[in-house]
Protein backbone atom coordinates (compact mmCIF):
# COMPACT_ATOMS: atom_id res chain seq x y z
CA UNK A 1 0.00 0.00 0.00
CA UNK A 2 2.56 2.15 0.74
CA UNK A 3 4.06 1.96 -2.46
CA UNK A 4 0.90 3.03 -4.21
CA UNK A 5 0.80 6.09 -2.52
CA UNK A 6 4.37 6.90 -3.58
CA UNK A 7 3.43 5.99 -6.99
CA UNK A 8 0.74 8.15 -6.53
CA UNK A 9 2.85 10.93 -5.62
CA UNK A 10 4.66 10.67 -8.83
CA UNK A 11 1.85 10.46 -11.01
CA UNK A 12 0.43 13.45 -9.14
CA UNK A 13 3.44 15.21 -9.82
CA UNK A 14 2.74 15.42 -13.60
CA UNK A 15 -0.43 16.63 -12.92
CA UNK A 16 0.29 19.59 -10.48
CA UNK A 17 1.14 22.91 -11.75
CA UNK A 18 4.46 23.45 -10.76
CA UNK A 19 4.16 26.97 -11.00
CA UNK A 20 2.08 27.35 -8.03
CA UNK A 21 3.80 24.52 -6.18
CA UNK A 22 6.69 26.46 -6.08
CA UNK A 23 5.21 29.29 -4.00
CA UNK A 24 3.43 26.60 -1.68
CA UNK A 25 5.63 26.69 1.61
CA UNK A 26 8.85 24.44 1.35
CA UNK A 27 7.85 20.61 2.35
CA UNK A 28 9.96 17.47 2.22
CA UNK A 29 10.90 16.64 -1.43
CA UNK A 30 11.42 12.56 -1.01
CA UNK A 31 10.93 9.75 1.53
CA UNK A 32 14.10 9.29 3.20
CA UNK A 33 15.02 5.54 3.27
CA UNK A 34 13.76 4.95 0.25
CA UNK A 35 14.19 4.47 -4.04
CA UNK A 36 12.25 3.34 -6.78
CA UNK A 37 13.38 1.13 -8.99
CA UNK A 38 12.62 -0.09 -11.90
CA UNK A 39 13.89 -3.44 -14.15
CA UNK A 40 14.16 -3.02 -18.05
CA UNK A 41 11.50 -5.89 -18.85
CA UNK A 42 12.43 -10.03 -19.41
CA UNK A 43 14.99 -9.39 -16.07
CA UNK A 44 14.70 -12.24 -14.11
CA UNK A 45 14.21 -12.20 -10.31
CA UNK A 46 17.47 -13.71 -9.80
CA UNK A 47 18.96 -10.50 -11.83
CA UNK A 48 16.71 -8.17 -9.60
CA UNK A 49 18.17 -10.21 -6.86
CA UNK A 50 22.18 -10.20 -7.35
CA UNK A 51 20.85 -6.17 -8.41
CA UNK A 52 19.50 -5.62 -4.72
CA UNK A 53 22.81 -7.23 -2.83
CA UNK A 54 25.15 -5.07 -5.40
CA UNK A 55 23.55 -1.98 -4.80
CA UNK A 56 23.09 -2.32 -0.65
CA UNK A 57 19.48 -2.26 -1.39
CA UNK A 58 16.75 -4.27 0.47
CA UNK A 59 13.18 -4.78 -1.72
CA UNK A 60 10.43 -3.74 0.39
CA UNK A 61 7.68 -4.09 -2.14
CA UNK A 62 6.75 -4.21 -5.90
CA UNK A 63 3.92 -2.73 -7.83
CA UNK A 64 3.96 -5.78 -10.28
CA UNK A 65 1.87 -3.93 -13.00
CA UNK A 66 4.23 -1.12 -13.49
CA UNK A 67 7.00 -2.61 -12.49
CA UNK A 68 8.48 -0.25 -9.87
CA UNK A 69 10.02 -1.50 -7.22
CA UNK A 70 10.16 0.46 -3.66
CA UNK A 71 13.70 -0.26 -2.20
CA UNK A 72 14.70 0.27 1.57
CA UNK A 73 18.18 2.18 1.61
CA UNK A 74 19.95 4.12 4.58
CA UNK A 75 19.11 7.43 5.39
CA UNK A 76 21.02 10.18 3.33
CA UNK A 77 22.41 7.21 1.24
CA UNK A 78 19.12 7.97 -1.07
CA UNK A 79 20.75 9.52 -4.56
CA UNK A 80 23.79 7.50 -3.78
CA UNK A 81 21.99 4.20 -3.58
CA UNK A 82 20.00 5.06 -7.00
CA UNK A 83 23.21 6.01 -8.48
CA UNK A 84 24.83 2.59 -7.86
CA UNK A 85 21.42 0.98 -9.30
CA UNK A 86 21.56 2.88 -12.33
CA UNK A 87 24.95 1.54 -13.34
CA UNK A 88 23.71 -1.96 -13.41
CA UNK A 89 22.34 -2.52 -17.10
CA UNK A 90 19.77 -4.32 -15.89
CA UNK A 91 17.75 -1.30 -14.25
CA UNK A 92 16.01 1.04 -16.16
CA UNK A 93 16.18 3.87 -13.67
CA UNK A 94 16.42 4.46 -10.09
CA UNK A 95 15.54 7.78 -8.26
CA UNK A 96 14.56 8.44 -4.86
CA UNK A 97 10.84 8.01 -3.72
CA UNK A 98 9.99 12.03 -4.49
CA UNK A 99 6.83 13.75 -3.16
CA UNK A 100 4.83 16.43 -4.84
CA UNK A 101 2.14 17.84 -3.16
CA UNK A 102 -1.59 18.88 -4.91
CA UNK A 103 -0.81 23.04 -4.81
CA UNK A 104 -3.31 24.29 -2.48
CA UNK A 105 -6.79 25.60 -4.34
CA UNK A 106 -7.05 29.27 -4.16
CA UNK A 107 -10.22 30.75 -2.53
CA UNK A 108 -12.59 32.56 -4.25
CA UNK A 109 -15.55 32.36 -2.14
CA UNK A 110 -16.28 36.09 -1.76
CA UNK A 111 -16.25 37.17 -5.69
CA UNK A 112 -19.56 37.69 -7.18
CA UNK A 113 -20.97 35.22 -9.63
CA UNK A 114 -21.43 36.49 -13.09
CA UNK A 115 -24.45 36.16 -14.65
CA UNK A 116 -24.52 37.63 -18.40
CA UNK A 117 -26.94 38.90 -20.22
CA UNK A 118 -27.67 36.61 -23.69
CA UNK A 119 -30.96 36.64 -25.00
CA UNK A 120 -30.79 32.81 -25.04
CA UNK A 121 -28.60 31.96 -21.80
CA UNK A 122 -31.49 31.58 -19.72
CA UNK A 123 -31.95 28.31 -21.51
CA UNK A 124 -28.42 27.22 -20.51
CA UNK A 125 -30.07 25.45 -17.63
CA UNK A 126 -26.80 23.62 -17.27
CA UNK A 127 -24.91 26.58 -16.68
CA UNK A 128 -27.00 28.19 -14.31
CA UNK A 129 -29.84 26.75 -12.79
CA UNK A 130 -32.62 29.01 -11.24
CA UNK A 131 -34.92 26.62 -11.44
CA UNK A 132 -36.27 28.47 -14.71
CA UNK A 133 -39.20 27.12 -17.59
CA UNK A 134 -37.68 26.62 -20.83
CA UNK A 135 -38.94 25.36 -24.14
CA UNK A 136 -41.66 27.96 -24.02
CA UNK A 137 -44.20 29.15 -26.37
CA UNK A 138 -47.49 31.03 -26.58
CA UNK A 139 -50.36 29.43 -25.59
CA UNK A 140 -53.84 30.83 -24.59
CA UNK A 141 -53.14 31.65 -20.96
CA UNK A 142 -49.55 32.94 -21.61
CA UNK A 143 -46.80 31.00 -22.19
CA UNK A 144 -46.29 26.98 -21.75
CA UNK A 145 -43.51 25.68 -20.90
CA UNK A 146 -42.22 22.28 -21.39
CA UNK A 147 -39.70 21.86 -18.49
CA UNK A 148 -38.58 23.66 -15.17
CA UNK A 149 -35.28 23.38 -14.12
CA UNK A 150 -34.21 22.11 -10.64
CA UNK A 151 -32.64 24.89 -9.01
CA UNK A 152 -28.72 25.09 -8.72
CA UNK A 153 -28.39 21.56 -11.13
CA UNK A 154 -26.05 22.90 -13.15
CA UNK A 155 -21.96 23.39 -13.16
CA UNK A 156 -21.90 26.92 -11.45
CA UNK A 157 -21.17 28.75 -14.29
CA UNK A 158 -21.67 32.38 -13.30
CA UNK A 159 -19.51 31.34 -9.94
CA UNK A 160 -16.50 29.97 -12.32
CA UNK A 161 -16.29 32.91 -14.72
CA UNK A 162 -16.25 34.81 -11.50
CA UNK A 163 -12.64 33.38 -11.28
CA UNK A 164 -11.82 33.76 -14.96
CA UNK A 165 -13.46 33.38 -18.11
CA UNK A 166 -10.85 31.61 -19.69
CA UNK A 167 -8.03 33.23 -22.05
CA UNK A 168 -7.17 33.69 -25.81
CA UNK A 169 -4.21 31.96 -25.50
CA UNK A 170 -6.18 28.59 -25.02
CA UNK A 171 -7.16 27.00 -28.87
CA UNK A 172 -9.92 24.41 -28.78
CA UNK A 173 -10.10 21.88 -31.54
CA UNK A 174 -13.35 21.07 -32.86
CA UNK A 175 -13.04 17.71 -34.93
CA UNK A 176 -17.03 17.55 -35.49
CA UNK A 177 -18.99 18.87 -38.67
CA UNK A 178 -17.09 21.75 -38.61
CA UNK A 179 -18.30 25.40 -37.64
CA UNK A 180 -20.32 28.38 -38.38
CA UNK A 181 -17.70 30.52 -38.40
CA UNK A 182 -19.98 33.48 -39.19
CA UNK A 183 -21.73 33.44 -36.31
CA UNK A 184 -22.02 36.37 -34.36
CA UNK A 185 -21.09 34.13 -31.26
CA UNK A 186 -17.98 32.44 -32.60
CA UNK A 187 -16.64 34.60 -35.42
CA UNK A 188 -14.03 36.25 -32.98
CA UNK A 189 -12.96 32.93 -31.85
CA UNK A 190 -12.39 31.40 -35.16
CA UNK A 191 -8.66 30.27 -35.85
CA UNK A 192 -9.38 28.90 -38.68
CA UNK A 193 -9.36 24.84 -39.63
CA UNK A 194 -9.72 22.46 -41.86
CA UNK A 195 -12.47 20.22 -43.97
CA UNK A 196 -11.23 17.03 -43.94
CA UNK A 197 -13.88 15.47 -45.60
CA UNK A 198 -13.59 18.24 -49.01
CA UNK A 199 -9.80 18.72 -48.48
CA UNK A 200 -10.32 22.71 -48.18
CA UNK A 201 -9.25 24.90 -45.23
CA UNK A 202 -12.78 25.79 -45.55
CA UNK A 203 -14.41 24.08 -42.42
CA UNK A 204 -17.48 25.95 -42.52
CA UNK A 205 -20.44 23.74 -40.88
CA UNK A 206 -22.64 21.90 -43.56
CA UNK A 207 -24.65 19.95 -40.35
CA UNK A 208 -25.04 22.16 -37.50
CA UNK A 209 -23.72 20.05 -34.61
CA UNK A 210 -20.12 21.18 -35.02
CA UNK A 211 -21.82 25.04 -34.32
CA UNK A 212 -23.54 23.84 -31.27
CA UNK A 213 -20.44 22.08 -29.89
CA UNK A 214 -18.25 25.46 -30.78
CA UNK A 215 -20.84 27.26 -29.24
CA UNK A 216 -20.85 25.39 -25.84
CA UNK A 217 -17.07 25.74 -25.53
CA UNK A 218 -16.35 29.21 -26.41
CA UNK A 219 -20.01 31.49 -27.18
CA UNK A 220 -18.96 35.11 -26.72
CA UNK A 221 -19.79 36.47 -23.52
CA UNK A 222 -22.15 39.42 -23.42
CA UNK A 223 -22.09 40.29 -26.72
CA UNK A 224 -25.10 41.86 -26.83
CA UNK A 225 -25.40 43.44 -29.89
CA UNK A 226 -29.59 43.93 -29.28
CA UNK A 227 -30.13 43.98 -32.74
CA UNK A 228 -30.98 41.23 -33.54
CA UNK A 229 -31.29 40.32 -30.54
CA UNK A 230 -30.77 36.62 -30.60
CA UNK A 231 -27.60 37.40 -32.18
CA UNK A 232 -25.83 37.51 -28.37
CA UNK A 233 -27.08 33.68 -28.48
CA UNK A 234 -25.36 31.68 -25.56
CA UNK A 235 -22.18 31.64 -24.00
CA UNK A 236 -19.60 29.42 -24.17
CA UNK A 237 -18.08 27.52 -20.84
CA UNK A 238 -14.78 29.47 -21.72
CA UNK A 239 -16.15 32.65 -23.67
CA UNK A 240 -12.14 33.76 -24.14
CA UNK A 241 -11.01 30.43 -25.65
CA UNK A 242 -10.01 30.66 -29.93
CA UNK A 243 -11.74 27.70 -31.65
CA UNK A 244 -10.10 25.75 -34.34
CA UNK A 245 -12.55 23.88 -36.49
CA UNK A 246 -12.20 20.44 -38.29
CA UNK A 247 -14.90 18.83 -40.34
CA UNK A 248 -14.07 15.54 -40.38
CA UNK A 249 -17.49 13.70 -40.71
CA UNK A 250 -19.10 13.17 -44.49
CA UNK A 251 -22.55 13.27 -43.84
CA UNK A 252 -23.42 11.60 -46.80
CA UNK A 253 -20.91 8.93 -47.38
CA UNK A 254 -21.48 6.63 -44.28
CA UNK A 255 -20.08 3.32 -45.17
CA UNK A 256 -22.13 0.98 -43.68
CA UNK A 257 -25.35 2.65 -45.95
CA UNK A 258 -25.20 2.09 -50.31
CA UNK A 259 -26.50 5.05 -51.72
CA UNK A 260 -27.94 5.42 -55.54
CA UNK A 261 -29.75 8.03 -56.63
CA UNK A 262 -33.37 7.10 -56.51
CA UNK A 263 -35.78 6.04 -59.68
CA UNK A 264 -37.97 7.66 -61.92
CA UNK A 265 -41.77 7.50 -60.68
CA UNK A 266 -43.83 5.74 -63.55
CA UNK A 267 -46.23 8.52 -65.43
CA UNK A 268 -48.65 9.63 -63.57
CA UNK A 269 -52.24 8.64 -64.51
CA UNK A 270 -55.29 10.69 -65.21
CA UNK A 271 -57.82 10.35 -62.45
CA UNK A 272 -61.64 11.24 -63.19
CA UNK A 273 -63.25 13.40 -60.96
CA UNK A 274 -66.34 13.42 -61.94
CA UNK A 275 -68.64 10.79 -60.44
CA UNK A 276 -67.31 12.64 -57.40
CA UNK A 277 -68.44 15.81 -58.62
CA UNK A 278 -71.99 14.86 -59.82
CA UNK A 279 -72.31 13.07 -56.30
CA UNK A 280 -71.22 16.52 -54.45
CA UNK A 281 -73.35 18.57 -56.47
CA UNK A 282 -76.49 16.47 -55.96
CA UNK A 283 -76.26 16.23 -52.35
CA UNK A 284 -75.84 20.23 -52.21
CA UNK A 285 -79.37 20.19 -54.18
CA UNK A 286 -80.75 17.78 -51.81
CA UNK A 287 -79.34 19.30 -48.65
CA UNK A 288 -80.56 23.13 -49.64
CA UNK A 289 -84.12 20.92 -50.40
CA UNK A 290 -84.16 19.28 -47.27
CA UNK A 291 -82.99 22.87 -44.90
CA UNK A 292 -85.83 24.66 -46.86
CA UNK A 293 -88.65 22.42 -46.21
CA UNK A 294 -87.59 21.85 -42.46
CA UNK A 295 -87.39 25.86 -42.12
CA UNK A 296 -91.28 26.16 -43.48
CA UNK A 297 -92.67 22.67 -42.18
CA UNK A 298 -90.69 21.67 -39.48
CA UNK A 299 -92.92 23.29 -36.90
CA UNK A 300 -96.23 22.06 -38.12
CA UNK A 301 -94.88 18.35 -38.29
CA UNK A 302 -97.23 15.26 -36.65
CA UNK A 303 -96.13 13.23 -34.05
CA UNK A 304 -96.75 10.90 -37.01
CA UNK A 305 -94.18 12.48 -39.22
CA UNK A 306 -91.84 12.84 -36.77
CA UNK A 307 -91.74 9.18 -36.00
CA UNK A 308 -91.49 7.96 -39.34
CA UNK A 309 -88.58 11.24 -40.09
CA UNK A 310 -86.36 9.72 -37.34
CA UNK A 311 -86.72 6.40 -38.81
CA UNK A 312 -85.58 7.99 -42.16
CA UNK A 313 -82.60 9.89 -40.79
CA UNK A 314 -81.21 7.55 -37.66
CA UNK A 315 -79.48 5.18 -40.35
CA UNK A 316 -77.99 8.25 -42.62
CA UNK A 317 -74.81 8.44 -41.86
CA UNK A 318 -74.55 4.69 -42.73
CA UNK A 319 -74.66 5.37 -46.06
CA UNK A 320 -71.02 6.94 -46.02
CA UNK A 321 -69.86 3.29 -45.28
CA UNK A 322 -68.45 1.16 -47.97
CA UNK A 323 -68.77 -2.47 -46.98
CA UNK A 324 -65.22 -3.59 -48.88
CA UNK A 325 -63.35 -0.63 -46.43
CA UNK A 326 -60.20 1.39 -47.31
CA UNK A 327 -57.54 -0.26 -48.84
CA UNK A 328 -55.39 -2.43 -46.80
CA UNK A 329 -57.49 -1.11 -44.02
CA UNK A 330 -61.07 -2.67 -44.38
CA UNK A 331 -62.17 -2.51 -41.05
CA UNK A 332 -62.23 1.41 -41.95
CA UNK A 333 -65.83 1.10 -43.84
CA UNK A 334 -65.98 5.25 -43.88
CA UNK A 335 -64.95 6.42 -46.98
CA UNK A 336 -65.55 10.57 -45.96
CA UNK A 337 -63.40 10.69 -43.26
CA UNK A 338 -60.44 7.80 -41.27
CA UNK A 339 -57.37 8.27 -39.31
CA UNK A 340 -54.57 8.63 -42.18
CA UNK A 341 -53.09 5.57 -42.72
CA UNK A 342 -49.29 7.78 -42.41
CA UNK A 343 -50.70 10.60 -39.61
CA UNK A 344 -51.29 8.43 -36.73
CA UNK A 345 -54.82 10.02 -35.51
CA UNK A 346 -54.99 12.66 -37.66
CA UNK A 347 -57.86 12.79 -39.69
CA UNK A 348 -58.08 12.25 -43.45
CA UNK A 349 -60.48 13.11 -45.35
CA UNK A 350 -61.70 11.26 -48.57
CA UNK A 351 -58.74 8.79 -47.42
CA UNK A 352 -59.69 6.16 -50.14
CA UNK A 353 -59.14 8.47 -53.16
CA UNK A 354 -56.38 10.81 -51.14
CA UNK A 355 -53.98 8.35 -50.10
CA UNK A 356 -54.40 6.10 -52.96
CA UNK A 357 -53.14 9.93 -55.14
CA UNK A 358 -50.24 10.02 -52.38
CA UNK A 359 -49.15 6.80 -52.98
CA UNK A 360 -49.53 6.87 -56.47
CA UNK A 361 -52.12 4.31 -56.81
CA UNK A 362 -53.74 5.83 -59.61
CA UNK A 363 -56.49 2.70 -59.99
CA UNK A 364 -57.49 3.05 -56.09
CA UNK A 365 -57.93 6.54 -56.62
CA UNK A 366 -60.45 5.83 -59.43
CA UNK A 367 -62.26 3.44 -57.94
CA UNK A 368 -62.23 4.91 -54.61
CA UNK A 369 -63.77 8.64 -56.41
CA UNK A 370 -66.70 6.19 -57.76
CA UNK A 371 -67.21 4.69 -54.20
CA UNK A 372 -67.08 7.69 -52.38
CA UNK A 373 -69.52 9.63 -55.15
CA UNK A 374 -71.72 6.47 -53.95
CA UNK A 375 -71.26 7.08 -51.05
CA UNK A 376 -72.74 10.80 -50.97
CA UNK A 377 -75.28 9.66 -53.69
CA UNK A 378 -76.81 7.50 -50.43
CA UNK A 379 -76.54 9.91 -48.20
CA UNK A 380 -78.52 12.65 -50.49
CA UNK A 381 -81.30 10.10 -51.34
CA UNK A 382 -81.84 10.10 -47.61
CA UNK A 383 -81.91 13.19 -47.25
CA UNK A 384 -84.87 12.96 -50.32
CA UNK A 385 -86.39 11.01 -48.27
CA UNK A 386 -86.72 12.97 -45.41
CA UNK A 387 -87.93 15.86 -47.24
CA UNK A 388 -90.87 13.70 -49.09
CA UNK A 389 -91.83 13.35 -45.29
CA UNK A 390 -91.69 16.84 -44.19
CA UNK A 391 -93.50 17.82 -47.38
CA UNK A 392 -96.23 15.65 -45.99
CA UNK A 393 -95.37 12.60 -48.16
CA1 LIG B 1 -25.41 27.01 -9.59
CA1 LIG C 1 -23.23 35.17 -26.61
Amino acid sequence: MRLGKAVVCLALAFAALTSVASAQPVRRQAVAGQILVTFRPAVNANAKADAHRGARGRLMSELASRGVALVAVPDGDEQAAAARYRRNPDVLFAEPNYIRYVPEPTAHGGDTPLVPRDKLFGQQWGFHNTGQEFYCFAWIFGDFCFYQGTPDADIDAPEAWAVSTGSPTVTVAVIDTGIDYNHPDLASHYAGGYDFVHSTFDPLDDHGHGTHVAGTIAASFENLTGSPTTAEGVVGVAPQARLLASNAYNLAADPTHSHAPPSAFAPSTDVSFAPLEAAVSKLKTSAAAFDTALAAKGPGLSAAQKVKLDATLRPLTQSLMHEEGLPGRPWFKNVIYAPGLFTGYGAKTLPGVREAIEERRYGDAQKYVGITGQALTAYAAKLDEATVIINGG
